[in-house]
Order: structure tokens, then C-alpha cells, then sequence
């Protein structure tokens, strides 16, 4: 009964999500035909590949490996260019409170640059979000990392750029770092954070082969899945503590239950996206955490998700 009341809707700012679930950048996104098939799921929209100026193939295959505990990727950033996705969300954007969020992932500050004058000279009035945490770029180091590097890219980018942006973060593990980033993040009109990438340059060894896993960097690549989650945690939990609160959270890492998104909410999370397990369970994923998800608030009493965003106690 109580079920019917429970509310799983979301936003940030003044962008409506009908359901508090997307998937995260990378996973099962990087077509029109993938993008639509989220859309039309009961996720709450969708955020596209990262994109770059012009398509690209990626890096050598095997590029991604499963393993029981999660995923390992070394992708090198495959996608058909921003004009594909750009298109796709001018015309997708918005419709019944489906956002279609836009993720753009330049191999330079001028690549940056030029792709945020693309989409403030286009129809788009959605969210875009910089990826500054892409890990797996041969010889590149993730900008995320260099704070006065994220500094010098978003001053130059809020010169002219005047549409919403959200910034793709990598995991940081010192809290010295997170006192940085805030700092730095809190000196602009961020609509939000997206906290967080895989974490960057793992290695899985295949012990019967005596061999990595993947082919490109030596086998060094990007986790994510079930070794990530406390890791996510604490940067949703650590960044909602130090930015203002005009700024939202974008939870990612390690969600495959309702009761991960549950444990992401109350760090204080304002919508989550499902990267590994969306890879594994497909769309029907954004159902089975929904109802997860509904179960844990009406044995709780609560109806919406403010009854505990950012609530998490302390001992
Ligand atoms: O394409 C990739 O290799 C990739 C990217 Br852009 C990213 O941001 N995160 C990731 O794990 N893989």
C-alpha cells in the first residue's frame, strides 16, 4: 500500500528526473539506438559516451574484462564524436522529465574548449557534463588530479560558457585532496558533481595464464563495480561535507542494489547512475533497484528521498 506513495523522483537545480536512477557514462550509451532504450526504461534519462571532437575507435581490444567482483577497462574513450551525440540530446532532451545529460571528454583544454563553444552555439539546454577523470588516455594524466589545471580549465570555460555544467570526478583518497577540490570547485556556478570515475590504472591478473587481462597500457586499466563502492562512498560523503550547497552529487560507484543507492542517498547523493552492473543486467536493471529501493524506504516510513538525502550518522 505505502508502496504507491513512495516518490523516486530527483533533481538538480531545476532539472527534473522522474526516477533518481541513470546509467553512468560509458555503459551501454554510446549509440542513439542504446540512448533511446534508456530512455524509454523507467531510469530517469540518460547521460551519453563521452565525447570527443571528432569519433574515435579507442583503444585495442581486449579492452574490458569482467571479473566476479566487478570490471576492469582500458576503452580509451571509443565514440562517434560530439556532433552524433550533440544531436541526439537536442532532440531528446527534457521530454517527461528525461534528462539527457551530455558528457564531453577533450584530450586538451583547447579540445574542451572548443566542444563547450559547440553546445553553448547549439539548440541544447540540458546539463553538460566535463569529464575531467577519463584514466585510461595513453601518456595523459586525469585532469582531476592537477587541481590548478581544473582551476585554469573551468575559469577559461566560464568566460563565455553560460548553460549548466556538472563535473566528472575521479576517486580522490587523501583528505587533504578533497579539501582542495572543493576549494577550487567552489569558486564557480557548478550545477553539479559526479562522484565517481572508475578508479583509475588497476590491474587483474589472470593467475592460470600468468597474464593480465587487458591488451592496451600492460593491462592497467579503470575499476569499477563492487571494489569501488566504499570508495564512492566516502567522495559523495567527503565532497557533500565541503561544497556549497548549490552544488549537486551525482553518485556513482559500485551500485547494484537498492540498497547501494539507499547507502549513496544518505551520504547525500541527488541522483545515482549504475555503470558495471547496468553492463551486466541491462535495462531491466532500473526496475529490480526501483522496487529494491521502494521496499527499503516503506519498511523505513520514509516517501521521498529527502526524508533521508545527506542524513548519514556518525558515532
Ligand atoms: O573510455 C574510457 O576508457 C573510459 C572513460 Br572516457 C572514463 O571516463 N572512464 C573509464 O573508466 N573509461
Amino acid at each position: 500500500m505505502l508502496q504507491n506513495k513512495i516518490s523516486l523522483k530527483a533533481n538538480i537545480g531545476k532539472y527534473r528526473f522522474n526516477n533518481v536512477l541513470l546509467n553512468a557514462a560509458g555503459i551501454r550509451c554510446a549509440t542513439t539506438d542504446e540512448l533511446t532504450k534508456i530512455l524509454r526504461s523507467t531510469a530517469g534519462g540518460c547521460v551519453t559516451k563521452s565525447a570527443t571532437p571528432q569519433p574515435r575507435e579507442g583503444n585495442e581490444s581486449p579492452r574490458m574484462k569482467a571479473t566476479p567482483l566487478g570490471c576492469i577497462n582500458s576503452m580509451g574513450l571509443p565514440n562517434h564524436g560530439l556532433d552524433y551525440y550533440l544531436k541526439f540530446a537536442e532532440e531528446n532532451q527534457g521530454k517527461n522529465d528525461n534528462q539527457v545529460i551530455l558528457s564531453i571528454a577533450g584530450l586538451s583544454v583547447d579540445q574542451n574548449l572548443e566542444m563547450l563553444h559547440q553546445i553553448q552555439d547549439s539548440s541544447f539546454d540540458g546539463l553538460t557534463e566535463l569529464n575531467l577523470s577519463c584514466p585510461n588516455i595513453k601518456g595523459e594524466s586525469q585532469i582531476a588530479y592537477d587541481f590548478e589545471a581544473v582551476r585554469d580549465i573551468l575559469t577559461k570555460a566560464f568566460d563565455f560558457f553560460t548553460k549548466d555544467i556538472g563535473i566528472k570526478l575521479p576517486p580522490y583518497f587523501d583528505l587533504h585532496q578533497f579539501d582542495q577540490i572543493a576549494d577550487v570547485l567552489n569558486e564557480f556556478p557548478i550545477a553539479y558533481v559526479n562522484s565517481i570515475n572508475s578508479i583509475g590504472n588497476g590491474l587483474i591478473v589472470n593467475p592460470e595464464t600468468e597474464s593480465v587481462v587487458l591488451k592496451p597500457k600492460g593491462g592497467f586499466g579503470g575499476l569499477g563495480g563492487d571494489y569501488v563502492k566504499p570508495t564512492a562512498l566516502a567522495n559523495v560523503r567527503g565532497l557533500r561535507l565541503r561544497l556549497k550547497p548549490e552544488i549537486a552529487i551525482i553518485g556513482t560507484g559500485g551500485i547494484k542494489s537498492g540498497r547501494d543507492v539507499f547507502e549513496h542517498i544518505l551520504c547525500g547523493a541527488n541522483v545515482v547512475q549504475i555503470g558495471t552492473a547496468f553492463g551486466f543486467e541491462d535495462v531491466k536493471i532500473f526496475d529490480r533497484i526501483s522496487k529494491e529501493l521502494k521496499e527499503i524506504m516503506a519498511e523505513k516510513g520514509y516517501t521521498s528521498l529527502d526524508d533521508f538525502r545527506g542524513k548519514l550518522k556518525t558515532l
